[in-house]
Parts: structure tokens; C-alpha cells; sequence
């Protein structure tokens, strides 16, 4: 089943960040949709369970440039 995980991520001031950040995550493979919350400093992520490991969401976003870490 799909599943899906949060990542709290700072650093995006603008909607061009938005779009960074998703696009980013987009990339990663398994992953099939990732929806950025601007104002609450939060990104969705959706893929089939077991398909993505947490480190790599988090590596896709840093190498965007911003920061990232893992929301229970
Ligand atoms: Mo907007 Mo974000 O001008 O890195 S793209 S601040």
C-alpha cells in the first residue's frame, strides 16, 4: 500500500522554493507525489510502503538546499 511520510523543512522563503523542494523529492525514486506546505515548513511524501528510505528523502532535499529532518 502507499504510504506516506512528513519532513519538516526550513529554509524556503518564496513559492520558487516550493517548486525546488518538490521537484526534489518528485526525483527520488519510488516516490509517486510530494506536496510542500510553505507556511507550515512541512513536505508530503507519498510512495509505496518500503520503496524509500527516509535518509534518502532527506538527502534530496539538503542537496536542494535547504535543510530537513524527519516529523514523527
Ligand atoms: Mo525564492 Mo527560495 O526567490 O531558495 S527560490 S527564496
Amino acid at each position: 500500500p502507499e504510504t506516506q511520510s512528513l519532513l519538516a523543512v526550513d529554509g524556503m522563503t518564496c513559492a520558487s522554493c516550493v517548486g525546488r523542494v518538490e521537484r526534489a523529492l518528485a526525483a527520488v525514486p519510488g516516490v509517486t507525489g510530494a506536496s510542500v506546505n510553505l507556511a507550515a515548513g512541512r513536505a508530503a511524501i507519498r510512495y509505496p510502503e518500503g520503496v524509500v528510505a527516509m535518509a534518502d528523502l532527506v538527502a534530496a532535499v539538503e542537496t536542494a538546499g535547504y535543510e530537513a529532518r524527519p516529523v514523527d
